[in-house]
């Protein structure tokens, strides 16, 4: 396969890292094109488990490049932390195997401060952020006053950079009570960190482009979901970039031309950690039970993940706005057991069917899920690596959502092991 995108095609969690790892293996160049370090994969690796945020998962390989692509927002204390863990673990790190766009903006102190007032302050709607300061870094970006990978390696320039940055945010702190930055600490702290950051600068276009044309098999690798989208998920209980596979192109200076397939990451059924309309949401005994056999915990802030049916109606909407052509499907064994199984095929609103969720907020969180039940199985399908292996029941269910999502399932991975991956021919 030529160059593929990988993205989650629910609110995030959906089991990207292991797809992400098995599709690297066969990748020459691994791309992270939006998000922070609010992402997290874990990969189990001969028996070692790394667990990443901000580094694309080729890290973990030699003799990939991995690539942190400007639309990524970059916070280099944790980048040098994540390296550092990383070098404790083995892997070898270094400007051959590791380049970070010069265009990246950064995510400093002050964005991580300002995110977490603002999920504190009474004033403002919560939106269960990770409180990493991607949002306020990403308006920085989009205000024109940020600071970029490439300004550090010039003290006026980032001088400069600092006096746009501050003005706005001195101003902003006093509204929330928080004290104006000290300045000379920060710019102390980034001629410090810039020392571990600016070796791995470079024009990732040129390089991307120049693998482009020796043939080199690119992996573009999303994080969070589609329904983050800061356009087309559930705003505002969004994350602040545009976590589609479109994004892949402008989030790392390729033409769109350059992604041939776009595999989403479906869970078999939905979660989402945060704030935020959630239609088919479970606040039972099945809610609980799919949280604790799914493991249904973050593993950037730990924090315990709502749970519910599949979505199709949502499942369906990202896929035909990310243009996913095929869906690895996820953790289907964590349905194992259950009597019968509900799959959301739409929604009910003021008497009218709806067969998508509608853009409104106030709508968003007032549809009612129509369900269609299917029969569950008892068997387990935990660990099962040939179709043949699945019950009757399993298959079904796995049938009737590739029909309703309209997009064909390429994998069904059912546990978190490589080897336990189905591939459906
Ligand atoms: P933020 O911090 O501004 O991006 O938060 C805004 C909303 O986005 C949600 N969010 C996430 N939800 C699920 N997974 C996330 N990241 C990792 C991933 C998850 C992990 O990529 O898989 O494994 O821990 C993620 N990042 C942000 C957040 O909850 C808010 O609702
Ligand atoms: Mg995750």
């Amino acid at each position: 396969m030529a160059n593929v995108a990988v993205i989650g095609a629910q609110w995030g969690d959906e089991g990207k890292g292991k797809l992400v790892d098995w599709l690297s293996e066969r990748a020459d160049v691994i791309v992270r094109f939006q998000g922070g370090h609010n992402a997290g994969h874990t990969l189990v690796i001969g028996g070692v488990t790394y667990k990443l945020s901000l580094l694309p998962s080729g890290i973990v390989r030699p003799g990939k490049l991995s690539v942190i692509g400007n639309g990524v927002v970059l916070d280099p204390w944790a980048l040098v932390a994540e390296i550092d863990k990383l070098r404790g673990q083995g892997v070898e790190i270094s400007p051959e195997t590791l380049m970070i766009a010069e265009n990246a903006p950064l995510i400093l102190p002050v964005h991580g401060e300002l995110d977490r007032a603002r999920e504190t302050a009474n004033t403002v709607a919560r939106i269960g952020t990770t409180g990493r300061g991607i949002g306020p870094a990403y308006e920085d970006k989009v205000g024109r006053r940020t600071v970029r990978v490439a300004d550090l390696a010039d003290d006026a320039t980032l001088e400069l950079r600092l006096d746009r940055l501050l003005v706005h945010h001195d101003a902003l702190r006093r509204g929330l009570g928080l004290d104006p930055v000290d300045r000379a600490a920060l710019t102390a702290a980034l001629k410090e960190v810039r020392e571990h950051i600016l070796p791995y600068a470079a024009p990732v276009w040129r390089v991307l482009a120049e693998k482009r044309r020796a043939g080199r098999r690119i992996l573009f690798e999303g994080a969070q979901g589609a329904l983050l989208d800061v356009d087309f998920g559930t705003y505002p209980f969004v994350t602040s970039s545009n976590t589609l596979a479109g994004a892949a192109a402008a989030g790392s200076g390729i033409g769109p031309d350059a992604i041939n397939f776009v595999l989403g990451i479906v869970k078999a059924y939905t979660t989402r950690v945060g704030e935020g309309p959630f239609p088919t949401e479970l606040h039972d005994a099945i809610g609980q039970r799919l949280g604790e056999r799914g493991r249904e915990f973050g593993t950037v802030t730990g924090r315990k993940r709502r749970c519910g049916w599949f979505d199709a109606a949502l499942v369906r909407q990202t896929c035909a706005v990310s243009g996913v052509k095929g869906v690895a499907l996820t953790k289907l064994d964590v349905l194992d057991g259950l009597e019968e199984l509900k799959i959301c095929t739409g929604y009910r609103l003021d008497g009218r069917e709806l067969d998508y969720l509608p853009t409104a907020a106030d709508l968003q969180a007032r549809v009612e899920p129509i369900y269609e039940t299917l029969p569950g199985w008892s068997e387990s399908t935990f660990e099962a690596r040939r179709w043949l292996d699945l019950p009757a029941e399993a298959i079904k269910y796995v049938k009737r959502v590739e029909e309703l999502i309209g997009a064909p399932v390429a994998l069904l991975s059912t546990s978190p092991e490589r080897d336990d991956t189905i591939l459906v021919t």
